[in-house]
């Protein structure tokens, strides 16, 4: 196995032997496979759209495998074998639907259009030949494999889209195109910049589409304090960033005298109106992903993943604990998708909790969040008040990823020493390595502005966007806004290439700089978007604030 697709990978590198994160080399190796499957149907695919073909349930099959194998989704080995089987099935269908059109297969395809094998065996074999290290040279794999990683962020953000009806054909066309071009060997490596600058604008297209289907469906965020603390009934944990499962666990706990809990970055569903009208969806219990093995211990009801991020459960919570979608692990029980409409069923959940005790306590208290951009547009004329009277010095946008590494404290202590007139605008799981500080607040608005998801980055940009405007700036980096961005996976690559697309520069990326980036492919980041890294928080505060 060879995987370097987040931020924990194995010395900065890769990991060879086993996932920092859990993954075996076997999971590892399919996922590769499963990689390469996809690419051969996108090679179909593209050829099938310009006959005016489109295969919906093909376009939504490349779009869930994708998100399956994103950083801590799913370990589970007879999954990717399964949806190994079912791509290969899918692209000689693409391939049938072709021919039939009247359309001519062109010889020499790559071969994960061609090749094909019917036996775990074959898969394995294959497997271990078709990952990343398949492509020799450094430079283009570094670049085919940022492409990739951002499709894997773009294609996990328009599933949600997709759970909530909200369709958008060109994103869908991009995968496939962009799937399609990592096989070329005959593109030059400005012509994969170009696709990887272009993933950025499907990127914010992807991210505003995601914007839309969560809030016209579940209302528009709204500040809301969210109780950190427990009550003495039995609870359900529901944790991950997929809004549809919490609002049907909602409906079936309603009136079972079970609670209702969040975890990791599913605390921002508690800015939406349309969950607030349940009593008893109590709280948020604990923090990002990576503290789940303690704290889905102490919290003694199920647990509910309904995406990234797991990590290998212990033994003390796995009976406990139950997935959904894309996301899986071996001997944990799984929850079927909906068919014909229906929502799905937690009725083994909901009797689960009532067996079990009440969550221990962790934390008492409360946090703000809920500052999408309707929230702060809505406040402009306050934030624009205080800028221009020097309330507010300067905005850090530090939004992103949580993860293990002890160099992520780097964060705690840089939202700690910023002066006072400097205001944190956060979303995604990053934000509880500083949610839970008193940084108070300026004239009423507070210090730490939650969005939400890290998807909800982009209302961060919406908001820039509309500074920009109310200023009269020509260019979104003359705005007193810094960018402190913490990623681990590779949702974050999407964000981080959605950000650039939108004209932002000098973006600061840690804890370290992605173990993909060849040191060509950095330098090119660095001299045309002014990329840096992080290096202790003293020098950088001294950096950002232009001293
Ligand atoms: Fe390693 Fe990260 Fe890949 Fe897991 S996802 S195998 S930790 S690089
Ligand atoms: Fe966190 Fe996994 Fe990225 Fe959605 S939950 S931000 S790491």
């Amino acid at each position: 196995m060879f995987c370097y697709q987040c931020q924990e990978t194995a010395k900065g590198t890769g990991c060879s032997i086993k996932g920092v994160c859990g993954k075996t080399e076997a999971v590892a190796n399919l996922q590769d496979l499963l990689v390469f499957v996809l690419k051969g149907i996108s090679i179909y695919a593209v050829q099938a759209r310009e006959l005016g073909i489109v295969r919906q349930d093909i376009d939504q099959f490349i779009m869930e495998s994708l998100f399956a194998t994103i950083t801590n989704a799913n370990f589970d080995k007879a999954r990717f074998v399964e949806l190994i089987r079912k791509g290969l099935s899918l692209r000689e269908e693409m391939k049938q639907e072709i021919l039939k059109a009247g359309g001519v297969i062109p010889a020499n395809l790559h071969e994960s259009a061609t090749w094909t094998a019917a036996t775990v065996e074959e898969f394995e074999q294959k497997a271990a030949k078709v990952g990343v290290l398949a492509t020799e040279n450094q430079d283009v794999r570094s670049l085919r494999e940022l492409l990739t990683y951002g499709l894997k962020g773009m294609a996990a953000y328009l599933e949600h889209a997709v759970t909530l009806g909200y369709h958008d054909p060109s994103i869908f066309g991009f995968m496939e195109k962009g799937l399609a071009a990592v096989t070329n060997d005959s593109l030059s490596a400005d012509e994969l910049v170009a696709l990887v600058l272009e993933a950025g604008k499907y990127g914010v297209e992807v991210m505003a589409l995601l914007d839309k289907a969560n809030t016209s469906t579940y209302g528009t965020p709204e500040v809301t304090k969210v109780n950190i603390g427990v009550r003495n009934n039995p609870g359900i944990l529901i944790s991950g960033h997929d809004l549809k499962d919490l609002e049907e666990l909602l409906k079936q706990t309603e009136g079972t005298g079970v609670d209702v809990y969040t975890h990791g970055e599913m605390l921002p569903a508690h800015y939406y109106p349309a969950f607030k009208k349940y009593p008893h969806f109590v709280g948020n219990y604990g923090n990002a992903w990576w503290k789940q093995d303690k704290e889905f211990d102490s919290f003694n009801g199920p647990i509910f993943l309904t995406t990234n991020c797991l990590i290998p459960p212990k033994d003390s919570y796995k009976g406990r604990l139950f997935t959904t979608g894309v996301v899986g692990y071996e001997g944990v029980q799984h929850i079927p998708e909906r068919k014909n409409g229906q929502a799905k069923d937690f009725s083994a959940l909901i009797e689960l909790a009532k067996k079990c005790p009440a969550p221990t306590e962790i934390e008492t208290g409360e946090i703000v969040g809920g500052f999408a951009h309707d929230q702060i547009l809505a406040v402009a004329d306050k934030v624009v008040e205080a800028v221009k009277s020097g309330a507010i010095k300067r905005f850090f946008v530090m939004a992103g990823c949580d993860g293990r590494m002890k160099s992520r404290d780097y964060y705690t202590e840089f939202a700690k020493v910023l002066p006072a007139d400097t205001v944190i605008l956060t979303a995604g799981c990053a934000k509880y390595k500083y949610n839970k500080l008193d940084l108070g607040d300026i004239g009423g608005i507070p210090r730490v502005l939650d969005a939400g998801q890290c998807n909800d980055s982009y209302s961060l940009a919406v908001t820039a966007l509309k500074l920009k405007e109310v200023f009269g700036l020509e260019d979104i980096n003359d705005l007193p806004i810094s960018y402190n961005i913490a990623w681990y996976e590779q949702k974050a690559v999407i964000v981080l290439l959605a950000l650039l697309h939108l004209g932002v520069k000098n973006i600061h990326l840690g804890p370290t700089l992605p173990g993909f980036l060849s040191p060509n492919v950095a330098k090119v980041l660095v001299e045309n978007f002014g990329i840096g890294g992080i290096t202790n928080v003293e020098d950088d505060l001294k950096m950002f604030m232009g001293a």
